[in-house]
């Protein structure tokens, strides 16, 4: 959807400016006894999924403003992805969302995948609203419904959800779950837990022994009195139920205010038992917001925290997703994924620029501010050139927002899908 020369030629007006900031970072950096060249291999290295859901203009239940030319298929979702990856090299796949993207014809949509560079990683389950078909209703939960019926059809789904991405050849299986209740003794607590615990394990049995099932929590909505799955603590408790193959997914924006989002990640870590991301921004709850726009420190602290647990042999964590999930009420959602994949590399590349060795000596002297300077230090850099570079390197833009624009790339999906094309599903 964009030449390859236009990017280059957009690279060219841009390179002056790119190499003298990359010059003057590299230099810091490598008096500072750091190797740049290594860390911007690192970022090149990191890849990011795209949820399909956020391609479109997601809205909220005041109302939903489209921005048009919106993806109307699994097809053109693929192609909007290819577009975001071959601007920036840093997003390689795509998450999945069943029903609203079953996969029709196979052999085409592998070959639309493998030509623009894509997998798809994560295939996610949709037990939060009925279908229309559906025999059962999930007004009152669905793993955790108190008729069984309800629960094998939750259970089917889930299966299904598996049988999909087979065949696009996923290894993942991101469950959320709605369930909860909205008032004080709808629930009994411990029988509803109970009744999805088992009902997960079925699931887990189902799949097949290469495949995780993540595990994702949310404290509150759309039930507000209470969630199945509030906390990490519970979603880890789920997952040493069901197997080894589970983990525990942290979504950004899942937490209550405040929480210690950076400290959860250690901890999971720490059992093994962190296995994906979904990233965005929060400023009050799940706003699914651009990543790192809200609060940029938190999540280089995050990043902090997984950089130094991967660095460290004694820590036995599986391979982590890193998925976004987003939605998108006012800006154009290519945008803001291009957005969010820099806020995301960022944060890393920030993360890689921490002293570990002076780190750990501040922390076993108890030199409170020395540890706090040399964390200030990596975060106040300036790393986008190094960000930069890396997408560059790959073929990619310099600025892949400003190639993004320049090429008038809205106007164009505008005029071939139409001003009030909608996402599918949404
Ligand atoms: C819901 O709040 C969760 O974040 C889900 O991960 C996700 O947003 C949903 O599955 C997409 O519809
Ligand atoms: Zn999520
Ligand atoms: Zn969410």
């Amino acid at each position: 959807m964009i030449a390859h020369e236009q990017i280059q030629y957009h690279n060219q007006a841009q390179a002056p400016e790119h190499e003298t900031r990359l010059q003057f970072i590299e230099g810091v950096l490598e008096r500072k006894g750091f190797n740049p060249r290594q860390i911007i291999e690192q970022i090149r290295a990191f890849q990011i999924a795209i949820p399909s859901w956020a391609l479109g203009t997601g809205g909220t239940r005041f109302g939903r403003f489209s921005i048009g030319g919106e993806p109307r298929s699994l097809e053109e979702k693929i192609e909007d992805v290819g577009l975001i990856h071959q601007l920036n090299r840093s997003a390689n796949s795509i998450s999945l969302h069943i029903p609203w993207d079953i996969p029709k014809d196979v052999p085409a949509l592998k070959q639309l995948l493998t030509q623009h560079g894509l997998t798809i990683d994560s295939v996610n389950s949709n037990t939060f609203q009925d279908q229309k078909d559906q025999i059962h209703s999930y007004k009152y939960g669905s793993l955790c419904h108190t008729e069984n019926a309800v629960r094998q059809q939750a259970i089917e789904h889930n299966i299904q959800c598996v049988e999909h991405g087979k065949q696009l050849d996923a290894k993942v299986l991101t469950v959320w779950l709605a369930d909860g209740s909205n008032f004080p003794g709808q629930h009994h607590l411990r029988k509803a837990y109970q009744r999805t615990a088992e009902s997960l394990a079925d699931i887990y049995s189902a799949m097949p022994p290469d495949w995780t099932m993540l595990i994702e929590y949310k404290p509150y909505e759309p039930n507000f009195y209470s969630m199945i799955i509030p906390d990490w603590g519970t979603s880890y408790a789920l997952c040493q139920y069901v197997g080894k193959n589970a983990q525990v997914l942290v979504d950004l924006g899942h937490h209550l205010p405040n929480t210690n989002i950076e400290q959860i990640v250690g901890r999971l870590m720490h059992f093994g038992r962190l296995g994906g991301f979904h990233f965005n921004g929060s400023m009050y709850g799940d706003d699914d917001l651009t990543t790192g726009s809200i609060k940029p420190f938190q999540l280089f602290l995050i990043f902090n925290e997984l950089v130094d647990g991967m660095n460290d042999p004694a820590v036995k964590n599986p391979d982590i997703a890193w998925m976004i999930d987003a939605s998108h009420n006012t800006k154009d959602p290519i945008e803001d994924l291009l957005q969010s994949v820099n806020g995301i590399l960022a944060a890393y590349a920030r993360a890689l620029l921490v002293d570990r060795a002076a780190l750990s000596q501040a922390q076993e002297e108890n030199d409170v501010v020395q540890a706090e300077e040399l964390l200030r230090d990596a975060f106040l850099t300036d790393v986008r050139p190094l960000v930069a570079e890396a997408m560059r390197l790959d073929g990619g833009a310099i600025d892949p927002l400003a190639a993004y624009r320049a090429a008038h790339i809205r106007a164009s999906l505008i005029e071939k899908r139409g001003k009030f094309s909608t996402a599918t599903g949404l």
